[in-house]
């Protein structure tokens, strides 16, 4: 069984107007230091500042890197695309990687927030699988701004014994009828729903569940969406992107629009707390989002050799593979796959098959005017208006 820091997810910024926090602990003592090569390279020095998901890194991941480079990292952590996107726009974010969703990344691209990656310096982008790199891309041509991190996917999270209990077995959680039809959901209100607090997959989410294109730009049929979603409000008992591990966990959530590493890492902080909990993780019959977390370099940053020695880093198999090993989301490296844990790479939740991926749906890059409904429609959700 794997080790997890129960308190690691704690650490995540809950609000836009947070500052961020740690996740992992930084090595001691020798963030200057100077001296012995690691991993073939001579200690650097100097600072380096990474924004990146909650819950989304090995505990040694970083402290290892400090040792082994003897430069100070500053980890701090969000937990939605729309903030991490808020900051960029805004500029001197002041930090030197950042880790946004690629549709995201695509329109960032576009407002020209990032450098172009000075490949020379990535030499372990060797790594990457080639098929991977084509679809990302699509929306990021040429692979010229970022390094594929992790990927996963949106679906169902849920409590066996309390879908059991609800509906006489789990089998209501291969389709998103468990979500969208208020009959269903309502038998869960008592149990707690959570729902990602993002529109920008709960829209196309409820749209392909309505047969429409999940990235439809068209306002009457993202209207269409938004009154799906207001016909289940009543039911939605809180609507977060990071805390709903824990309350999983801790058995106060029964239902989760969520990510899929993060509800495997609530199941096993679940199993390692012997509390009886039992959570399972879907992909839907009618298809579910599948997305790739992106690392990229702001065009402002100030340390940007050291922050290609942390790309650098993340991308040797090992370390790749420990990662994914933690966090339960995939990565993009092959040569980091034969390394990886055979409960993790063989898990059909975590790396679904090729026959469940031919159902997954990509986001589009979403224009500003489109933007602005999602934040309406979200906001209305929300305040329940
Ligand atoms: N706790 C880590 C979650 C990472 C989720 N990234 C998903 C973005 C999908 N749009």
């Amino acid at each position: 069984m794997k080790l997890r820091v129960l308190g690691l997810s704690i650490a995540v910024c809950l609000l836009a107007a947070c500052g961020g926090k740690s996740d992992p602990a930084p090595a001691s003592g020798d963030a200057k230091a100077t001296g012995d090569a690691a991993g073939g390279e001579a200690k650097s020095g100097g600072e380096l500042n990474v924004y990146n998901w909650s819950d989304y890194i090995a505990e040694n991941t970083v402290p290892d890197f400090e040792k082994k480079s003897g430069v100070k990292v500053t980890y701090d952590v969000f937990d939605s695309n729309e903030m991490v996107e808020s900051k960029l726009l805004a500029g001197a974010s002041g930090y030197d990687i950042v880790v946004p969703t690629l549709n995201f990344l695509g329109r960032q691209i576009q407002a020209g927030v990032f450098q172009p990656l000075d490949k020379t310096k990535i030499p372990n982008l060797a790594n990457l699988d080639p098929e991977m790199m084509k679809r990302i891309a699509l929306q990021d041509p040429e692979n010229k701004y970022a390094v594929p991190y992790h990927w996963g996917t949106t679906g169902i999270g849920y409590n066996v014994d309390k879908i059991t209990a609800a509906f006489g077995s789990t089998d209501v959680t291969t389709s998103w009828d468990l979500v969208f039809k208020p009959e269903n959901l309502s038998k869960l209100k008592e149990c707690g729903v959570t729902f990602l607090d993002t529109p920008s997959e709960l829209i196309p989410i409820a749209l392909n569940y309505l047969g429409e294109d999940p990235n439809s730009q068209d306002p009457a049929v993202i209207d269409k969406g938004a009154a799906l979603l207001k016909t289940i409000r009543p039911y939605l008992t809180q609507v977060h992107s990071s805390q709903y591990i824990d309350s999983m966990a801790k058995g106060s959530t029964c239902l989760v629009v969520g990510w899929s590493g993060d509800i495997v890492q609530a199941r096993d902080r679940a199993e390692e707390a012997k509390n009886g909990v039992k959570f399972g993780y879907s992909i839907t019959k009618e298809g579910a989002p599948l997305w790739f977390d992106m690392l990229a370099i702001p065009k402002d940053a100030k340390n940007v050799d050291n922050a290609y020695r942390f790309i650098n880093y993340l991308l040797e198999p090992q370390v790749a593979a420990d990662n994914t090993n933690f966090v339960s989301y995939p990565n993009a490296n092959l040569k980091a796959t034969e390394l990886v844990d055979k409960n993790i790479s063989g898990d059909p939740t975590i790396y679904p098959s090729a026959e469940v991926r031919a159902k997954l749906f990509t986001f589009a890059i979403i224009p500003p005017d489109v933007d602005r409904q999602y934040t309406r429609t979200w906001t209305q959700l929300k305040t329940g208006r």
